[in-house]
């Protein structure tokens, strides 16, 4: 079963249930450990091919048509990765020694190596990330730069939803009109790393249209809660995707066959989006739990999707000593500070799973 894995262990210690010689795995460091579905393998297996370099590749057409009608924009792009996604993007929107205004506890600021300064030789500016994933409007409206030949010019604004580092919080379409209508004023743009804005758009219960209509950009990927097992996509205007086709090249990301990895990204905005509700309860389910328990602490009013983070409230333990030991009991979530992890929740990972967790981590607290 995708994200459920059976591996072989033999265990001496412990007296819990989950100890035997055939263990299963439950893991929930990411949604990006799904394993393609049995019908994405079907889909891959019959899947048309082409050469998408020479625009000829049927299955990535019509996933790339399909997101863009999904995003409600005029066109879109296949790419590799999350990571690439942001960065065509950014590239696509700003020239070198420009700048970028996004928070400090974005994926695209932590966790792209610094592409767009890297490659792009693009400038971050980075503003306080609200609890909610938020920047304050007032931040930003301060941080936009005047005519002033001292002053790199900026260039565009980048919001994140669902926010991963933000406790998976949703972004509310109020906000992202507001920030799109300021950056209109200003002459800006506004990409929005949706990675999971399906996440978003489900624990909302709003079309993800609304959630994506005053932006500029819009990346989202196929191989997080959707399962698919590698892609991203692009959507923006027509001559927005023209260029963003010339950046990927330039970052080496034109794909010839690529169908293969589309034919799975078909499948995955057709079957598996209205299923995310699921993991956003399983989550849920497991945030009690660990309020709960003696020792740890979690904000459960943040809680909203499928990811998330939670803290030992003092004692003897670190976070790394309880990973390790939930480890040991065939379960894996990932350390993010010394004193805080992160579960997320995904296809394969049942409402037992969210049991067993439980009792492990309440065993592994009151050892
Ligand atoms: N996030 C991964 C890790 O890189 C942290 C994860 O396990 O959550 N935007 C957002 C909001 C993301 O969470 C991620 C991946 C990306 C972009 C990048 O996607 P990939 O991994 O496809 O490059």
């Amino acid at each position: 079963m995708p994200g459920v894995e059976i591996e072989n262990r033999h265990s001496t210690i412990g007296n819990g249930i989950w100890y035997c010689s055939e263990m299963k795995t439950i893991d929930l460091r990411s949604d990006t450990v799904t394993l393609p579905t049995p019908a994405m393998r079907e889909a891959i297996y019959r899947a048309e091919l082409g050469d998408d370099v020479f625009g000829e590749d049927p299955t990535a057409k019509r996933l790339e048509e399909m997101a863009a009608e999904r995003m409600g924009k005029e066109a879109a792009l296949l790419v590799v990765s999350g990571t690439m996604a942001n960065l065509v993007c950014v590239l696509s929107h700003c020239r070198r020694g420009e700048e970028v205004i996004l928070g400090d506890r974005s994926h695209t600021f932590l966790y792209e190596a610094g592409g767009m300064s890297a490659v792009g030789g693009i400038h971050p500016h980075t503003l306080a990330n609200q609890p909610d994933g938020t920047m304050r409007l007032e931040d930003i409206e301060a941080a936009i730069r005047g005519d002033n030949v001292h002053f790199p010019r900026t260039r565009l604004i980048c919001l994140e939803n669902t926010h991963n580092r933000c406790d998976g919080s949703a972004l509310t379409p109020e906000y992202t009109q507001t920030v799109a209508e300021l950056a209109r004023e200003r002459g800006l743009r506004v990409h929005l790393d949706g990675a999971r804005i399906f996440n978003g758009a489900v624990a909302l219960g709003l079309d993800v249209t609304v959630l994506t209509r005053d932006v500029d950009s819009v990346s989202f990927c196929l191989s997080k809660g959707l399962s698919a097992p590698v892609g991203s996509l692009i959507c923006g205007s027509s001559e927005f995707i023209a260029e963003a086709r010339r950046n990927r090249k330039v970052l080496g990301g034109g794909m010839r066959q690529c169908g293969i990895i589309a034919a799975a990204g078909i499948t995955a905005l057709e079957q598996m989006v209205d299923r995310l509700a699921e993991d956003h309860e399983n989550a849920r389910h497991l945030a009690e739990g660990i309020a709960r328990i003696p020792g740890l602490s979690i904000a459960l009013e943040r809680v909203q999707t499928n990811i998330i983070y939670f803290t030992l409230a003092g004692g003897r333990l670190n976070a790394g000593t309880l990973v390790a030991k939930l480890a040991d009991r065939g379960i894996k979530i990932l350390q993010v500070s010394p004193a805080r992890m992160r579960a997320v929740t995904h296809y394969g990972i049942t409402a037992e799973d969210i049991e067993l967790t439980l009792a492990a981590l309440t065993q592994v607290m009151s050892e």
